[in-house]
């Protein structure tokens, strides 16, 4: 009897052993990530992780309500101490001299292939056609577009007949003035910000998803502080709330004044109050960022339009700027064409030409939209940003 007493404690308690072991590991075990009720489709795949075969399969009995430990009412609330807001130290750009130099050679680095190729070629013995096809290719690589390389070809092919016998310095003085010419060397390139009496210069910086724009206006407020402008940034990106932080921590980085509106809100009236705000409080310019919009998408065009529309109602935009990423090549002139119809781009920053050597889409897009390329970026660094200048470009071609 006694004996079996103890067997029946033993057996109790190590039921309950177990009991405790069961309900610990429950409570140990992390709540799996909820479901999301509609597919993510920006989130990337998920990639197979070691021991996924190990994990719980995802139709395991769910915990009951019982079972997940609530905290009590009783709970103690940590609570945080608002963070101390400590004003960023305001930067000095670089000054636009030595600033120069360094973008100058970075161009030369990422762009030199083009006109080394082409000079190697235009020092053969014998120009036969296959030499001038091979001349016409290198020029097509590099995003010359057709109609500018056949122009140069038929040009180069003329003054080298001329030219007899061809020494290399008579050579790459001759290709230097033919690129220099298809670049246009004459067009204005004047990034208008001037302000007046009564409004400050207005400028808007358009382009497709991901070409450089916040970038762009970050690196452009930077150059006009340095300048001596005051500076203030409508951040008329209103798709994504990460946008205006984005702009605006370009801004406070140079000391420029942020406008910024509710996230999902109207792209039109953050752009029309940036504009308001710096006319009342004397501002010279007013830079406005927007949302990358793909050129096929009818409404975000339309958008566009009426952020532009809207902001004319104080004065007219001194600058519309359209970035164009210099890696995209081709597309990015079906992208120049869209944009010019619904905004008058009247200028073109030509961004990542450090990452690519196909410099000759510089020559494409201008001849596309009869406007001229105004500015390159040349990194990601705060200041490598630079005024387009033809010359330095071809010279940054041919090598010097
Ligand atoms: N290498 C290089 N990278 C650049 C240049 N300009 C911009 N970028 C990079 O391109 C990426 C996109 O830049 P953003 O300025 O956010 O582009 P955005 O057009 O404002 O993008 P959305 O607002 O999302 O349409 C960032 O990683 C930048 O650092 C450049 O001239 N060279
Ligand atoms: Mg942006």
């Amino acid at each position: 009897m006694e004996f079996v007493i103890l067997a029946v404690v033993i057996a109790v308690v190590l039921l309950g052993a177990i009991g405790g072991l069961i309900v610990g590991s429950r409570r140990k075990k992390p709540l799996p990530p909820a479901p999301p009720t509609t597919p993510d489709i920006t989130a990337p795949p998920a990639e197979p992780h070691v021991g996924d075969e190990a994990e719980t399969p995802r139709d395991e009995e769910r915990r009951t309500i019982e079972e997940v430990d609530l905290p009590g009412p009783s709970a103690p609330v940590a609570v945080e101490e608002p963070p101390t807001v400590e004003a960023p130290p305001i930067e000095i750009p670089e000054p636009t001299a030595g600033r120069l130099i360094r973008l100058r050679a970075r161009l030369s680095r990422s762009q030199n292939a083009l006109g080394k190729g082409l000079l190697t070629l235009l020092s053969r013995e014998h120009l036969d056609d296959e030499t001038w096809e091979e001349v016409e290719d290198t020029l097509l690589t590099a995003d010359v577009g057709v109609q500018p390389t056949q122009e140069l070809v038929e040009r180069l092919r003329e003054r080298v007949k001329v030219l007899g016998t061809r020494t290399p310095r008579e050579l790459r003085g001759l290709l230097r003035e033919e690129l220099l010419t298809l670049v246009g060397p004459d067009m204005d390139r004047v990034v208008r910000t001037e302000p007046e009496s009564t409004k400050p210069g207005i400028v808007m910086v358009v382009g497709v998803n991901g070409t450089g724009k916040t970038t762009t206006t970050g690196k452009l407020a930077r150059v006009l502080v340095a300048d001596g402008r005051t500076v203030v940034l409508g951040a008329a990106d209103t798709f994504r709330a990460a946008a205006a932080d984005q702009l605006q921590t370009w801004g406070e980085r140079v000391g420029a004044h942020t406008v910024r509106g509710p996230e999902a809100g109207d792209p039109a009236s953050v752009a029309f109050d940036a504009v308001k705000e710096a006319k009342e409080m004397g501002f010279d310019v007013v830079l406005i960022d927007t949302a990358g919009r793909l050129h096929t998408k009818t409404g975000l065009m339309d958008e566009l339009g009426k952020v532009k529309r809207v902001v004319e109602k104080h004065a007219p935009l001194d600058e519309v700027l359209l970035v164009l990423d210099a890696t995209t090549g081709q597309n990015g002139l079906v992208q120049a064409r869209v944009f010019a119809e619904v905004v008058d781009i009247t200028g073109i920053v030509l961004t990542k030409l450090d990452g690519t050597a196909k410099g000759g889409i510089v020559v494409a897009v201008q001849r596309e939209l009869g406007v001229p390329v105004k500015l390159i970026g040349l990194g990601e660094g705060p200041d490598d940003l630079a005024p387009f200048d033809p010359e330095a470009f071809v010279d940054a071609l041919i090598g010097e």
